[in-house]
């Protein structure tokens, strides 16, 4: 006879891949979100994790636009308490997507404060594509206030780094004077995403951790943006520093990713493609 019970292994049995936790809103297309979030950690490798934060359903009857569920408080403090429990002391990374309410930020900001962290990699969103500016800005004082003193990086677009510094972005110049002022006021390490906002043949992006200020740069892909892009640059920070790479390191691999990506992007009915995270197989 053969035993077919399967105790659980101990830790020191078994190599554990590298752990990543988003904690983000479902996009149901898959474009974007934990979805995006997910099929990225799993591509570049890390084991990954979801706190449901809200669920989002684009309206094709109404010009695709957002159609909002936020999940409640307690049962995003429930999915955080399982996760943070069950991987107690190894889980040390995580990234923070779409939050939606200050009373989600309250929540996330309250577990986060449970343990120590590595890597909390904040993609600031406040917007998404074929939103109007604005829409979701009663969500962005407590993003300031409460996430971002927990972050350890941050990846804005151009509009969340006008944003969170408070200037106006047009050139190269302005993007780098941005990820400087948000990082003089952070402490935290910023990819700032020109994107395809700024004028030029390049997507360019600005890496400042306060000593080193690089700019990363590619051609750009077409001349519209693509959706889920930001969130899987900021899920490849994400795995790439789960697994040990320097902060300049993810950041340039993530860029790397993305860009393959938007190559290899997918097209439906929305009026934006999505990226697809297998681009660097093609
Ligand atoms: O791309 C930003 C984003 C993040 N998270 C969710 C979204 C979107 C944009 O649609 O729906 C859940």
């Amino acid at each position: 006879m053969t035993d077919t019970t399967a105790a659980p292994a101990s830790a020191s049995d078994l190599t554990t891949p590298a752990l990543a936790l988003s904690i983000a809103g479902s996009e149901a297309t898959g474009g974007a979100g934990a979805q995006a979030d997910l099929r990225t950690f799993q591509e570049l490798g890390a084991f990954g994790m979801i706190a449901l934060t809200c669920i989002v359903s684009f309206d094709p009857k109404n010009n695709w636009n957002h159609r909002f569920v936020p999940v409640e408080a307690s049962v995003i403090a429930d999915q955080l308490e399982a996760i943070l429990t069950d991987y107690a002391g190894v889980l040390k990374t995580t990234k923070l997507g779409m939050m939606g309410s200050p009373a989600t930020i309250e929540t996330v900001a309250t577990a986060l404060k449970t343990q120590e962290w590595e890597n909390v990699v904040l993609d600031p969103v406040l917007i998404c594509k074929g939103q109007e500016p604005g829409h979701a800005l009663d969500t962005d004082e407590a993003l300031k206030a409460q996430l971002l003193p927990l972050a350890t990086f941050t990846t804005p677009n151009h509009f969340e780094a006008e944003q969170l510094s408070g200037i106006s972005i047009s050139s190269l110049e302005d993007l780098k004077e941005a990820a400087r002022r948000i990082h003089d006021a952070s402490g935290v390490t910023v990819l700032a995403k020109g994107g395809i906002r700024l004028e030029g043949p390049d997507a360019v992006d600005v890496f400042y951790d306060g000593t080193t200020l690089e700019v990363l740069s590619s051609p750009k892909v077409g001349e519209h943006a693509v959706s889920g892009a930001g969130c899987s640059l900021a899920a490849a920070v994400t795995a790439e520093l789960a697994k040990g790479a320097t902060e300049l390191d993810a950041a340039h691999r993530a860029k790397e990713f993305v860009t393959a990506g938007i190559r290899q992007r997918v097209a439906g009915q929305t009026p934006f493609d999505v990226l697809w995270q297998g681009g660097l197989r093609a």
